[in-house]
């Protein structure tokens, strides 16, 4: 069974691209245990080369590294614009109360993300698609019944307020606009009701140009069976298949808790889309498999450092600096629901030995308060053996997680004048 395509965590409004060959999928992240999508918070990216094999990168933006934004991190898009990527999310606007459409930049697809601001001349910029053609990128964007669309600024940093095209007339959307290019036509896909009436229904419809004029398709996924009252996605061309990403209510029974869906999408010789059925056997044959992987260099620094000298890292660098009791770093994870994981951690060191500890909770202690407590030891006053320098991934431990979202704390445990020891990431596998 590939859908739920994973099912460790609530994924919704699935966004996706492909960059360098690898597809990646932008969701944003429902709390585990909600009954209301104002409670959420957060994204993940989750990627895949052959969506059979997923990675789960993290979180790559949390409302707290938002200085405008209060609440709602609703759906979300990303792209590639002159050499790095972007995000495009929303959420409330401390000052006004309305959704405000904000961008944030990373040197790498997966994120995480550095938040620069909100994208000035939209109103109510709920959903954002972030969409580029023929080097000019544009925003889609809209909810309560409306989706306008507009070329951005070079920066992204605004909307230009001569372009801005409100569709609602022509396609009677109620949100969570998405754009793709399909034979040098323009695919607007959205949710919309069918009059006035829920769960939202997956449309499409078809311009010439991404500014429109637009002609509406009408729905390519109707009402299921197990749907979660809103639906929400995106297309995408991966190794020549193309594939609809929208989310279900199939894991939880619950409208807030969405799962990521995927199946094959196919279009007619006129460019019609053939309406797609939500299958158990989703895109691909047998099952799907989950692995998290946490990058050091992207996590809370414990007095350490991140270095770059080398590309054998597999994220934004790798931490050292590990030369006193406490000096480490920390990185998130999330879960939705119930499971054990293996914990691997992959360093390196010339020294034979090396003392460290790896701690579990689900206590934040971003506030350099270093007297928190944990609830589960991974390692604790451990020698971690040699690596002759070289990167080595070595297995520490089992976690067993109940829904919610946890630190993985790495430290040395002995005080030290010097130490090359060295950590790229942490990746959690799930214990069968
Ligand atoms: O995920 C929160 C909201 O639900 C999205 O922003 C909407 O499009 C709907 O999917």
């Amino acid at each position: 069974m590939a859908n739920p395509a994973i099912d460790h965590i609530f994924a919704a409004d699935p966004s996706a691209h492909v960059f360098e060959d690898r597809l990646y999928v932008y969701v944003s992240y429902d709390q585990p245990d909600t009954n209301t999508h104002d409670s959420m918070v957060s994204y993940h990216c989750l990627s895949t080369e052959d969506l059979v094999n997923w990675v789960d990168h993290g979180e790559i933006l949390h409302l707290d590294a938002v200085d405008w934004a209060i609440s709602h991190m609703w759906a979300i898009d990303a792209n590639y614009w002159q050499g790095k990527y972007y995000l495009t999310f929303c959420a409330i606007d401390r000052d006004t109360s309305f959704f405000q459409t904000g961008i944030a930049v990373s040197e790498r697809p997966e994120g995480p993300f550095r938040n620069l601001g909100k994208v000035q001349n939209v109103e109510w910029g709920q959903d954002p698609g972030f969409f580029v053609d023929n080097e000019t990128p544009y925003l889609v964007w809209g909810g309560r019944g409306e989706i306008l669309i507009a070329e951005l600024a070079e920066d992204l940093m605004s909307v230009k307020p001569e372009t801005i095209k409100n569709l609602s007339a022509d396609l009677d959307g109620y949100e969570g606009p998405f754009l793709h290019k399909y034979q040098d036509r323009f695919y607007l896909t959205f949710p919309a009701l069918d009059n006035e009436k829920w769960p939202q229904r997956m449309c499409y419809a078809v311009a010439d140009h991404p500014l429109g004029p637009y002609k509406n398709m009408g729905v390519y996924i109707d009402v299921y069976e197990g749907n979660s009252g809103t639906i929400h996605g995106s297309c995408v061309e991966f190794k020549g298949q193309w594939y609809a990403l929208y989310h279900s209510a199939w894991v939880s029974g619950r409208p807030t808790s969405r799962s990521l869906m995927i199946d094959k999408l196919e279009y007619r010789d006129d460019g019609s889309i053939v309406p797609i059925v939500p299958s158990k056997s989703g895109a691909v044959a047998g099952k799907t498999s989950i692995e998290i992987h946490l990058d050091a260099a992207s996590g809370f620094l414990w007095e350490t450092k991140t270095r770059v000298d080398s590309s054998d890292f597999s994220g934004h660098g790798y931490v050292c600096g590990f030369v006193a009791q406490e000096r480490g770093f920390s990185v998130k994870a999330d879960f939705g629901v119930v499971g054990t994981w293996k914990v691997y951690l992959r360093y390196r060191s010339s020294a034979d030995t090396f003392h460290g500890r790896m701690l579990f909770g689900n206590h934040l202690f971003y506030d350099g308060n270093q007297n928190q407590s944990y609830d589960q030891y991974i390692k604790r006053g451990t020698v971690f053996p040699g690596t002759a320098g070289q990167w080595e991934e070595v297995l520490i431990g089992e976690i067993t997680v109940a829904p919610g979202q946890y630190q993985i704390r790495f430290s040395a445990s002995l005080n030290l004048e010097q130490s090359d020891f060295a950590v790229d990431r942490v990746r959690l596998v799930p214990a069968k």
